[in-house]
């Protein structure tokens, strides 16, 4: 027998995984196909492909062992909202929030795309699993993609390879199948460009069958998709159907000097701060923080009545810009240790990386767009989504927590968006229920996370506008019953923070960063029932007396200046928030309607 007449073999006998993968094979024609194991080797040789067609530049291993640089074509480096779908089969489920498309339309659509588009290329076989793989139900997925850097970038964020593999044949396990292309097919000896991509994209889910199809963007969001696309979207989906809530939200453990453990989860929008408090290094004596999640949050209501969550990642997919010794020096170590891929920052004529807001500017460096870049330029360096990919395991203060199933309970859950103006540094939600009305409404100025403009306020409810798998109506009441169905006394306190308010002449008005630490004293001294406050139209406000403001540089004006409730901005965002609630029509559950004649009322508008 010669090997074409071979039968090929696989690495699994779970026929679920062969057939989606001949399937995709069969439409998009790759000219090889990996299994991908998860091996040191494998990581050897991705690498080395990427470095051979250019997407990857070895950095400097005296600086940054094992680690590698990247830049993306311009048209490739943010989520693209515009272009994600839901594609459920009823257009109400996706609405109002998503674009939708019929599943078949969009199918035929995308399978015109898919076809042949992998060929002069390798696909690759990528087994995952979100969470832990000894979970009482491990969260499967298989990912075929047609490009090493998604490879290399998945090896990092997810638990992935032969050990997942083989899991899922013993279990017979359903999974989510997940297929990406670059949508950049090589004709026969054609060269590889160093970042293939396609001006047509789309990232479709379809919740119904926990599918996946991605197409024409090697971006973390549009392309890892076991991330935003199988975490979020369709886990939110799963989770409605099964009572759980799958997050936009990091999960830190604080400790007191007292030796208190607090478990804190946080939604912040895209690019508004999550990384950063998960890895916060308190400015206060005493105080702890570990590390447990910085984007993602899975969360059930246990036997105990409490609400415990895991992390579904293993690995951080950072913000660069801002970052550095000060604003997060966890986040420093963390890369530091190597293993970790850079896309879109400056390249150092010594093998390094450097961004905006990174201390010692190198005199000449390597722009992300490719040009010679001096601290003289004109341009950035970096672009402002550039991002770093490193191991969660690498980071210092991982909680020993991550590794355990269970997770966490939650203490308290913090929203949070970037606004210039009206939201005050901190606040505490009434109840549940007001909580849930916080989140509904959370508003937040856009980010270079997502193509388009940015510094536009919009409301991004509970930090997952982009995110929500279904119809956000029915997300908001799903909220609103985890706090009726269960016992309010054992659920998380809600808070809401805003780091971002600006003084007269433009500034921040607090401090941020490590001076958090001194709003999560206080949230956790207000759960001990230690901490004033005064009962305002929003909710409760901190009096500047019960921060603990002892040796923070601010002054007394400042410091009022960010607690300030304003009624006549809190009036001007009623109409607001009543032309958002009307979006949804009577899918808004009703309580909603209630929260915010309350809060209408309190402000006597
Ligand atoms: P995604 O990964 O996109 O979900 O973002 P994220 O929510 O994890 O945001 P991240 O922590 O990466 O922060 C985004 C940007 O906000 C960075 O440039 C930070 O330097 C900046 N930032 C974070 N925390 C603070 C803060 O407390 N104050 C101020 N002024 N800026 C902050
Ligand atoms: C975000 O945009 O919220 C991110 C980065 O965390 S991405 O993986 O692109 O979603
Ligand atoms: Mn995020």
């Amino acid at each position: 027998m010669t090997a074409d007449t071979q039968a090929p073999t696989y690495p699994t006998t779970h026929q679920g995984i062969v057939d989606f993968v001949n399937e995709v094979a069969e439409l998009t024609q790759p000219d090889r196909i990996y299994w991908c194991t998860g091996s040191d080797e494998e990581w050897t040789e991705l690498t080395t492909q990427l470095m051979a067609t250019g997407t990857f530049t070895q950095l400097n291993p005296a600086i940054k062992p094992n680690s590698f640089y990247a830049a993306s074509d311009p048209i490739d480096v943010a989520r693209v909202e515009d272009r994600t779908y839901i594609c459920s089969v009823d257009e109400r489920d996706a609405g109002p929030t998503n674009n939708w498309m019929q599943p078949e339309k969009m199918k035929d659509l995308m399978r015109g795309l898919y076809a042949g588009c992998m060929r002069g290329r390798t696909m690759y076989v990528i087994p995952f699993v979100m969470g832990h793989l000894d979970a009482e139900k491990p969260m499967f997925g298989i990912e075929v993609t047609d490009s090493a850097y998604v490879t290399a970038s998945m090896r990092v964020m997810s638990r992935m390879g032969s050990d997942v593999l083989a899991r899922m044949g013993e279990l017979d396990a359903p999974f989510v199948q997940a297929v990406h292309s670059v949508g950049h097919p090589l004709a026969e000896g054609e060269p590889d460009v160093k970042w293939p991509c396609n001006d047509t994209k789309y990232i479709v889910q379809f919740p119904e069958e926990r599918t996946i199809w991605s197409y024409g963007s090697g971006y973390g969001g549009n392309a890892l998709l076991g991330k935003k696309c199988y975490a979020l979207r369709i886990a939110s989906v799963m989770a409605r159907d099964e009572g759980w809530l799958a997050e936009h939200m990091l999960i830190l453990k604080l400790t007191s000097p007292e030796g208190t453990v607090k478990y804190i989860a946080a939604a912040f929008p895209s690019a508004c701060g999550k990384t950063n408090l998960a890895m916060l290094q308190p400015t206060i004596p005493g105080w702890k923080v570990e590390t447990l999640g910085d984007d993602i949050a899975w969360m059930r209501v246990g036997a105990d009545g409490r609400l415990w969550a895991v992390n579904p990642e293993f690995g951080l997919f950072g913000v660069a810009p801002g970052t550095n010794e000060h604003t997060n020096p966890n986040a420093m170590r963390t890369i530091n240790k190597g293993n970790s891929v850079f896309t879109n920052v400056a390249l150092t004529e010594d093998g390094d990386i450097w961004w905006e807001g990174l201390e010692n500017p190198p005199a000449k460096a390597t722009s992300w767009k490719g040009e010679p870049w001096t601290p003289e330029s004109e341009e950035l360096s970096s672009h402002a989504n550039s991002r770093y990919c490193t191991p969660i395991k690498q980071c210092d203060i991982l909680a020993a927590e991550y590794d355990d199933p269970r997770g966490v309970p939650i203490d308290a859950i913090l929203f949070g968006g970037r606004r210039k103006t009206t939201v005050p540094l901190v606040f505490e939600a009434r109840d549940w229920t007001h909580g849930t009305f916080l989140g509904a409404t959370l508003s937040s100025e856009t980010t270079a996370a997502a193509v388009g403009a940015v510094g536009i306020v919009r409301r991004d409810p509970m930090a997952m506008l982009p995110f929500i798998g279904y119809n956000a109506g029915d997300y908001f009441s799903h909220w609103i019953s985890i706090g009726k169905d269960n016992d309010a006394a054992k659920l998380p306190k809600i808070f809401y923070v805003n780091w971002f308010r600006r003084d007269d002449e433009g500034g921040f008005l607090w401090p941020g960063f490590g001076e958090n630490s001194r709003v999560l004293k206080w949230v956790v001294e207000r759960m001990d029932g230690q901490a004033a406050a005064v009962e305002t139209p929003i909710g409760y406000v901190p009096t500047p007396a019960s921060l603990d403001t002892d040796g923070l540089d601010m002054t007394e004006a400042a410091l009022e200046a960010a607690l300030a409730v304003n009624v006549e901005e809190w009036a001007a965002e009623i109409p607001q928030i009543q032309e958002w609630f009307e979006k949804f029509g009577d899918d808004l559950p009703a309580v909603l309607w209630t929260e915010l004649d309350g809060l209408r009322a309190r402000l006597g508008s």
